[in-house]
C-alpha cells in the first residue's frame, strides 16, 4: 500500500488538529445522519486516554466517537479522491455525511476508501466510531466480559494479555488524497544486489488501475540523477556501482513511476527505496554479505499525552538517543509502528525487525480448526480460533504496507505466545509459511520465546530462522541472584548453539525494573546499580557465545501499563525514563555499543 504524498499529479489534504469526541454511554443510540452530540475536544492524531484528566474516559471500555468537518477545494473534485488512515485503534466504522463507507478492524495498519460518491458541495461531515475492545478475535488479544452495573446497564470489561496501556484513538495521521482516475495502486520493488561485481538489478511489479498506455519508471540516485530507466509493468533495472544502503549509512534511492495516456503523465509515484541484501547462513545474518551485530532495544509507541499516537519530534529524538548510544536497531514491539517512523528509520539507517500485534497469545493451540461450528463450543473455543484469522489479516497488513523498507530485516510473527503447548506448530507454521510467501524480498522470520520455553519444549524452534529469546534470569526468575543468572545464562546459550549450530541466536528481550534515582550501597534489586549489574552480566554471557548475533534489551524507555502489583505507573525497565532522561546504565552500555562495530564483531 503506498504513502500517501503530494507529486505532480497529487495532493494531499491533512485532517490533523482537533476533533470533537464523546465516549459512546450506550444509552441513547447515536444518529450519525446529524451531528454527534459531542461537546469535547480532542487532538488527532493522538490517544484519547491522556487528553483529558477525565478518569472515566482515560479508562473507558467500549466505543468511542470522533468527529470533524471539512471543505474540498472545487478544482479537486475531478480527481480521485481518498479518505486513509494510518490506523484506527481497535476497530472503526467510517461515517461521510451520515453514510456508512468503511470499516476495519486491527489497530495498528492503515486503510483506506474513495469518497467521490459520498461528498456534497460545501461542508462534509466526517465521523468515525471506534472500538478500544480486545477479545480472541482480535490482535493484541484479551480477555473481555460483560456484567451489568446496579441499574440493569452493560458494563464492558477487559483485561488485557500484554504489559502495556491499551492506547486507543485516532493515533496516526487520517488524511484525503487525491489522484486521477487511472493511476499508480502499488508498487512492489526486489533489489537483487551482486556484492561481487558491485552491481543491482531493480526488479518490481507496478499495479495500476484503469486505462493505461505507458509505465515508465525511472531511478534518481541522491544527487537526483537519472542512474535508469524503463517501460512497462515489470521492471528489471541494471545498476552498475551501487550505493548499497547500510546500517547506520543509508542511501536512499528513487523510483519515480510515471502513467501515460494519450501521451501524457497523468499519474506520478515517487518511491523511496534502499538497495541491500539480507540473509541468513552459518549461524550468522547478514547484510550485505557481512556479518551484523544488532544493538538496541524493545521500544514502545509511548508518550506523555499523546499516548501510543504520532510524534514525529520524539521519533526523532529516539532515534538520536540511539545513534549516540552506537545503537544500530530495534524491535517494533508489539506492533507495527507508524509509516513515518519506518521511513525515518529508512533515512537514518536503522534496522528493524517489524512485529504484528501477535501478543498475548496465550492459548492453549489443541484444537483442530476444520469444520468446526460456533455452536460446537459450550466455552470460548471458537472465540480463541479465530485469533488466527486475525492473525492472518496482521501479517498480511503489516507485509503489504512495509515490503519496500530497506531497514525492515526481519518480521517476528509473534511475541511470547505458548509455544510450547500442544499445537503450537500447526498454529505457526501457516502463519510463517505466509509471511514468506507475501514478502516479495524473502525477509527472514521469528517469533521470541518467553522465558517458560526452553530448548526442550519449544515445539517453534524449527519455524524461527533466528532463534529470538526473551529472558530475565536475574530478574523475573532469582532475581537479586546475578551469579545464578549468569550460570542460567550461559548454559542456556550455549545449548541453544549446540542443537542449532546453523541459526544465529539473539536476546529480543532482558532487562530489570529500575526507579530512576534510586540508588542502593548493596546493589538491589530496583536500583541504578543493579541495572547496570544485571546488564554487565549479560554482556559478559553474549560475548562467549560464537551464534550470539544480537542483543536488544527490554526496553529502550519506561512505558505505561495497566495496573498491576509489579507496575508503578508502568514497566521501569527503561534505560531511558518516559521522559527520555537516561538512567545511570546508559553511560556503560554508550561505551560497550560504541566498542562493538556494526559488522565481524563476531569470528
Ligand atoms: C513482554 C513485554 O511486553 N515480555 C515481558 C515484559 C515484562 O517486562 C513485557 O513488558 O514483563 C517479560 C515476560 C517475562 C515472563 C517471565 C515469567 C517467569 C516466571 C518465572
Amino acid at each position: 500500500m503506498l504513502y500517501p504524498m503530494e507529486t505532480a499529479s497529487r495532493v494531499v489534504l491533512d485532517l490533523s488538529g482537533v476533533w470533537r469526541f464523546m465516549i459512546d454511554k450506550e444509552q441513547i443510540p447515536v444518529d450519525v445522519t446529524r451531528p454527534l452530540p459531542a461537546t469535547l475536544s480532542m487532538a488527532v492524531p493522538a490517544s484519547f486516554n491522556d487528553q483529558t484528566a477525565s478518569k472515566e474516559i482515560r479508562e473507558h471500555v467500549g466505543y468511542v466517537w470522533y468527529e470533524r468537518c471539512f471543505e474540498l477545494p472545487q478544482l479537486l473534485r475531478q480527481e480521485r479522491l481518498v479518505l486513509r488512515f494510518g490506523s484506527a485503534t481497535h476497530e472503526a466504522w467510517v461515517y461521510l455525511n451520515g453514510h456508512l463507507i468503511t470499516h476495519h478492524k486491527g489497530g495498528f495498519t492503515p486503510f483506506e476508501v474513495e469518497i467521490n460518491d459520498d461528498l456534497v458541495t460545501g461542508e462534509n461531515r466526517l465521523t468515525v466510531k471506534l472500538s478500544n475492545m480486545l477479545d480472541y478475535t482480535t490482535l493484541p488479544v484479551g480477555h473481555y466480559k460483560e456484567t451489568q452495573n446496579e441499574t440493569g446497564q452493560r458494563v464492558r470489561q477487559l483485561d488485557e494479555n500484554f504489559d502495556f496501556f491499551n492506547y486507543a484513538g485516532l493515533q496516526r495521521p487520517v488524511k484525503i488524497y487525491s489522484t486521477p482516475h487511472s493511476y499508480i495502486r502499488d508498487i512492489t520493488l526486489t533489489p537483487k544486489v551482486n556484492l561481487t561485481n558491485h552491481s543491482a538489478v531493480v526488479n518490481g511489479e507496478i499495479e495500476t488501475v484503469g486505462d493505461v498506455e505507458q509505465v515508465v519508471v525511472t531511478i534518481l540516485d541522491e544527487d537526483n540523477q537519472v542512474v535508469g530507466t524503463t517501460s512497462g509493468k515489470t521492471l528489471a533495472i541494471e545498476l552498475n556501482s551501487v550505493h548499497l544502503w547500510q546500517p547506520g549509512k543509508a542511501y536512499l534511492y528513487r523510483a519515480k513511476v510515471e502513467l501515460y495516456q494519450a501521451g501524457q503523465v497523468i499519474d506520478t509515484y515517487i518511491e523511496t527505496f534502499g538497495i541491500r541484501q539480507i540473509a541468513v547462513k552459518a549461524g550468522k545474518f547478514l547484510i550485505n554479505g557481512q556479518p551484523f551485530y544488532f544493538k538496541g532495544f524493545g521500544k514502545h509507541e509511548d508518550a506523555y499525552i499523546h499516548g501510543r499516537g504520532l510524534s514525529e519530534p520524539q521519533n526523532v529524538l529516539d532515534l538520536s538517543l540511539m545513534k549516540q548510544m552506537g545503537a544500530n536497531s530495534f524491535r517494533t514491539s508489539h506492533y507495527p509502528y507508524s509509516e513515518e517512523m519506518m521511513r525515518l528509520c529508512d533515512r537514518e539507517g536503522i534496522v528493524v525487525i517489524d512485529e504484528v500485534p501477535a501478543v498475548g497469545l496465550m492459548l492453549s493451540f489443541t484444537f483442530d480448526v476444520s469444520a468446526l461450528e460456533k455452536d460446537d463450543f459450550e466455552d470460548d473455543t471458537w472465540e480463541k480460533l479465530r485469533t488466527a484469522e486475525a492473525h492472518r489479516q496482521a501479517i498480511t497488513e503489516m507485509i503489504d504496507r512495509d515490503k519496500n523498507h530497506a531497514s525492515v530485516v526481519m518480521w517476528s510473527i509473534s511475541n511470547e505466545a505458548a509455544n510450547f503447548s500442544k499445537g503450537a506448530y500447526e498454529y505457526f507454521k501457516p502463519l510463517f509459511d505466509l509471511a514468506r510467501k507475501l514478502d516479495p524480498q524473502q525477509r527472514p522470520c521469528t517469533s521470541t520465546s518467553i522465558m517458560m520455553t526452553t530448548l526442550k519444549t519449544d515445539r517453534c524452534l524449527a519455524l524461527a530462522d533466528v532463534i529470538a529469546l526473551n529472558r530475565y534470569y536475574g530478574w523475573y526468575m532469582g532475581n537479586g541472584d546475578l551469579k545464578a543468572a549468569e550460570t542460567a545464562t550461559r548454559e542456556e546459550l550455549l545449548a541453544y548453539q549446540a542443537k542449532f549450530p546453523d541459526k544465529p541466536i539473539m536476546y529480543t528481550e532482558y532487562g530489570a525494573d529500575t526507579i530512576a534515582g534510586l540508588h542502593s550501597n548493596y546493589d538491589e534489586p530496583f536500583s541504578e546499580e543493579f541495572q547496570e549489574d544485571y546488564y554487565r552480566m549479560c554482556s559478559r554471557v553474549f560475548d562467549e557465545v560464537t551464534n550470539f548475533v544480537g542483543e536488544q534489551l527490554w526496553n529502550f524507555a519506561d512505558f505505561q501499563t495497566k495496573f498491576g502489583i509489579q507496575r508503578g505507573q508502568g514497566n521501569k525497565k527503561g534505560i531511558f525514563t518516559r521522559a527520555r532522561e537516561p538512567k545511570m546504565v546508559v553511560r556503560y552500555l554508550t561505551q560497550r555499543w560504541r566498542n562493538i562495530p556494526d559488522f565481524n564483531y563476531k569470528k
